[in-house]
């Protein structure tokens, strides 16, 4: 059968889940955790949200799949024992469809998740595809008092110009930046320069993707503020973290 039919029962046939990543303070702080999705299929195993995303993006499931990973990690957050940051990442055709913002605001109040723990990840695309409407729908969530970063910063077409439209609370640098950032120097010069930009905005930075001690010493450095990467802690069952939300079981 064809992926997109197969993904179409995922959600009722329980195949979905979410594995939870660490967001560290440069000093190893763990502030919380980026929620990333996972398709555990009955024959093809661990497939990838690199391909069934967009997948659901082009069939629109994207709507129901990006609602269930929503709410999963908004009540997943709620019953921790820490009131750790919990970050989600939202596919640009969630804002052209649909009511987001009521979307965040009924889930906020259905799980009891305080709105200042959520941080919603965007990409410019939100954005780029109708910019009066993206605008829109991010005061709204601003105004619910959640969270926005700008995901995968610098891999777009017109970073930029997006910064001076919005006022995001994060800016994440893509982790094909920091993989580079030790063997080539501009991959350093512009993780460097985004540390510089997001500052003077008055903007905390994170970096994506940190692999190596080496690489966190350059950050730490250049002042970033935040990390996340497997030299931190994996994507994993929130089980595997069980000591960092406080709770033992
Ligand atoms: O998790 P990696 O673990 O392989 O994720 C691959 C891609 O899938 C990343 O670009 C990530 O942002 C995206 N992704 C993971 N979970 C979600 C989700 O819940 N919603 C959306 N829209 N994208 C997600
Ligand atoms: O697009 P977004 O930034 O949301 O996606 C995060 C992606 O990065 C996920 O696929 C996640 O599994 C992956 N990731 C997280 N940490 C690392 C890392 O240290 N190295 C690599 N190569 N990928 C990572
Ligand atoms: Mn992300
Ligand atoms: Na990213």
């Amino acid at each position: 059968r064809a992926i997109s039919n197969e993904l179409s029962s995922a959600i009722a046939r329980n195949e979905l889940c979410l594995h939870y990543q660490p967001l560290a303070k440069i000093d190893g702080e763990v502030i919380g955790f980026e929620a990333l999705l996972r398709w555990q299929h009955p024959q093809r195993g661990m497939v990838s949200p690199a391909t069934f995303i967009p997948v659901a993006e082009e069939s629109g499931l994207i709507m129901q799949i990006g609602e269930w990973a929503l709410r999963e990690a908004c009540r997943e957050a709620a019953s921790w024992s820490q009131p750790l940051q919990i970050a989600v990442n939202l596919s640009p055709i969630q804002f052209r469809h649909g009511d987001l913002a009521g979307l965040v605001h009924s889930l906020l109040l259905e799980t009891g998740l305080a709105p200042t723990r959520l941080e919603l990840e965007i990409t410019e695309g939100v954005l780029v595809e109708d910019f009066d409407r993206g605008l829109s729908i991010l005061r709204r969530l601003k105004a619910l008092g959640v969270r926005i970063a700008m995901d995968d910063f610098g891999t777009g077409y017109s970073s930029l110009s997006y910064m001076q439209s919005f006022p995001f609370d994060k800016i994440k640098i893509d982790k094909s930046f920091i993989s580079n950032v030790k063997s080539n120097p501009q991959s350093a010069a512009i993780v460097r320069a985004v540390i510089g930009l997001a500052h003077g905005l008055n903007l905390p930075v994170l970096a994506e993707g940190v692999e190596t001690r080496p690489q966190l010493d350059f950050l730490a450095g250049e002042a970033c503020d935040e990390v996340q990467g497997y030299l931190m802690g994996r994507p994993q069952p929130i089980a595997q973290y069980a000591d960092l939300i406080g709770q033992d079981g």
